[in-house]
């Protein structure tokens, strides 16, 4: 039988295919001012299941004003703490209720198994969601004594204020989990937000659209536009209006955004691309670490930021890792993303599956040899086979960029400074994994290895309450945690004579 064929769709994702173009603005559905569409391409089918409409400069205006007349009103900023979080728990609940659905139209959308959004991405971006809520009545000043006053003659303190207008701008790879992740923390410091989905994957910001109203947010605190990032992208990062921009994306375009934010001097995040170390010690048990590191790149298509992409294995069980890693290909094989025994979907488009493959084939070309996959199903949809190369030097493409697939470049190593320095070989910091019972190479490890997080036996899991972000070309600042809410305010030191 062909495991490649076509699932059909619930009633209430056909729904949402079938909702007109439109752009989220003051909680209204509003026509956009141009024709333009954007296809929705079910990347498991590779067919056209629904259109999106493309903003144009006069989209992105209206939404800015809209973020900006609510910011500047206090309609948002100004409400009792409390009444903040609770609204932002009432959306994080919509969001669980509506999880069946939200998670299959990630499925249609990403490519991602039903499955696999119904148990990460889903619950996940209800949690960020309900974490960040919290913050809305916790972040708070500082009082201070200035050190060249006699005591008593000034009363001095810092304030901490919502930084505006935020414009939010996030990739394909977990579109739901993204928006919220960046959406939360500008909720809960008071600010105001256009958010702009990728052109890939709108679907679930869409949807979570109706969520907003149905919670009862004021107009105009979350606008959502669809549309291109040089165009509608574009124009949020240069407007005037905005005062942050929150960037999730390639690197590339990272560089890009920060160089055009500067004219105005807006408040800059990024959270960018990544080559992520996986270094397993000789003394593991080598089954679980070796199905540890095909979970690592295997997940999501290997479309994670934090991907284990480079597996440093130590020479003394480097074939039987590689072997387990090889194992474990058959649970990740590719299916379609609404078959409930799929772990492993397509890539999220045409484009994605053509950079892959060629990866693949420039590693080949330059000596890579596969010892796993290293090819794609015949199919319609974007599938491309769990692929490990080895064989390979540190200078090839493969191992030096984000390839952004379901493909591990494996390595070998002897020593524990050796593979810090072989780990930290690349541009990127954004992830690393190590697999060790012994504790002193674990912290050492952890110490040596240049990365905004580590991970210790397990691989790429994150909390929303602990800092996210990357070292060197992987990012600037972090999300998550308290700084990432702190990302979204402006400090002022008020100093009053008394
Ligand atoms: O990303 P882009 P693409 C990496 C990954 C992947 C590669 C290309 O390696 O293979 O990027 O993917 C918007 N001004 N990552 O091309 O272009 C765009 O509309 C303003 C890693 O799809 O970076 C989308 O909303 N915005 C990454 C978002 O940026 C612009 C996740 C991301 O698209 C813009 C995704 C511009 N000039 C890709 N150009 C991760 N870190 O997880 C584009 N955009």
């Amino acid at each position: 039988s062909n495991i490649y064929k076509q699932f059909s769709y619930s009633e209430k994702a056909q729904k949402a295919l079938d909702r007109k173009p439109a752009h989220f603005i003051n909680n209204e559905w509003v026509s956009p001012s141009g024709d333009e569409t954007i296809a929705v391409v079910d990347p498991s089918s590779g067919q056209e299941v629904s259109q999106i409409s493309e903003a144009t400069k006069a989209d992105v205006d209206r939404a800015v004003a809209a973020a900006r007349a609510a910011f500047d009103d206090g309609r948002w900023s100004d409400l009792p703490p409390i009444a903040r979080e609770t609204m932002m728990h009432k959306l994080a609940d919509l969001i669980s209720q509506n999880a069946d659905e939200l998670a299959e139209l990630e499925a249609i959308d990403n490519g991602k198994p039903k499955g696999m959004a119904g148990a990460v991405d889903i619950p996940a971006s209800a949690g960020m969601m309900h974490y960040m809520a919290g913050w809305a009545t916790k972040l708070g000043g500082d009082m201070i004594e200035p050190m060249a006053m006699p005591r008593g003659t000034v009363h001095s303190y810092v304030r901490r204020e919502p930084v505006g207008v935020a414009a939010q701008i996030v990739p394909w790879n977990f579109p739901l989990l993204m928006a919220v992740l960046k959406v939360a923390p500008a909720l809960a410091a008071g600010c105001t937000l256009i958010l702009k989905p990728a052109e890939q994957t709108s679907l679930t910001a869409l949807r979570m659209a109706d969520l907003v109203a149905e919670a009862g947010f004021p107009p105009g605190v979350i606008n959502i536009i669809t549309g291109y990032g040089h165009t509608a992208g574009d124009a949020l990062v240069k407007h005037p209006d905005v005062d942050k921009v929150a960037f999730t994306g390639s690197t590339e375009v990272g560089k890009i955004i920060n160089k055009n934010a500067t004219d105005t001097l807006k408040r800059v995040t990024l959270e960018l691309g990544g080559k992520s170390p996986v270094v397993v010690m000789p003394d593991v048990d080598v089954a679980s670490a070796g199905a540890g590191c095909a979970g690592a790149i295997f997940f999501n298509s290997g479309q994670v930021c934090v991907a284990g992409s480079r597996l440093f294995a130590h020479s003394s069980i480097f074939d039987k890792v590689i072997e387990g890693v090889a194992g474990a290909a058959d649970f990740w094989s590719p299916r379609p993303s609404l078959d409930p025994e799929a772990h492993m979907g397509p890539l999220v488009s045409d484009e994605q599956f053509n950079r892959v493959m060629g990866y693949i084939e420039a590693g080949k070309k330059a000596g890579a040899s596969v010892a796993v996959g290293g090819d794609a199903p015949s199919a319609d949809g974007y599938y491309v086979n769990p692929t490990v190369l080895v064989d390979v030097k540190p200078d090839m493409s493969v191992v030096q960029e984000e390839i952004f697939g379901p493909v591990v470049v494996a390595q070998r190593f002897d020593d524990i400074d050796e593979v810090a320095k072989a780990a930290n070989d690349t541009c990127y910091g954004l992830g690393a994994g190590i697999w060790t019972k012994d504790v002193t190479a674990m912290h050492r490890l952890a110490a040596k290895i240049k990365a905004g997080t580590v991970w210790g036996n397990c691989h790429g899991v994150i909390d929303p309450a602990l800092p996210f972000g990357g070292f060197k070309q992987s990012g600037l600042g972090r999300e998550q945690a308290r700084q990432g809410v702190e990302a979204y305010t402006e400090l002022k030191s008020v100093i009053i004579q008394l």
